[in-house]
């Protein structure tokens, strides 16, 4: 009897669209994980006193991540922000949207990481990136 009202359901119009309601709902819950590489990664002093500027290229090849956090092997007390510049004024942001299968580069003028208490007279350093979901990336940073 139950099975018949069922088969009966579906053969409504009703019925099918709550069948395709229920595919759209689990087909969004279906997230690729992302897939981060990190390359041309430089810093430079950034004309205030130990306070050094980082840029870099992020690609992401998987589904959408942030950028939520960094550190400096070397400094490890270092206080290391995540930064934008809006409208000609830099800004503390607390992450970097890096979207599904797009390239965002770190650079002058937009995004970049800016750390407060790092010796800039260093000529490279180690930086560990920390993305919410894909985890930490290390990566060596040359000065410019
Ligand atoms: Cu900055």
């Amino acid at each position: 009897m139950k099975f018949s009202r069922l088969f009966y359901a579906y053969s409504t119009n009703m019925g099918r669209y709550l069948l395709l309601a229920i595919f759209i709902v689990a087909a969004g819950c279906i997230n690729n994980p992302p897939e981060i590489k990190v390359h041309d990664v430089y810093f430079m002093s950034s004309g205030m006193s130990n306070a050094i500027s980082i840029f870099m290229v992020i690609e992401n090849h998987g589904g959408a991540d942030n950028l939520i956090s960094a550190k400096i092997k070397e400094f490890p007390n270092a206080k290391v922000e995540l930064h934008t510049i809006a409208g000609g004024m830099m800004l503390k942001v607390d992450k970097i949207e890096i979207p599904k299968g797009e390239t965002v580069p770190l650079k002058r003028g937009g995004y970049h990481i800016m750390a407060f208490g790092a010796d800039p007279s260093e000529d490279e350093i180690t930086l560990i990136l920390e993305f919410e979901k894909f985890g930490s990336v290390e990566v060596k940073a040359q000065r410019s």
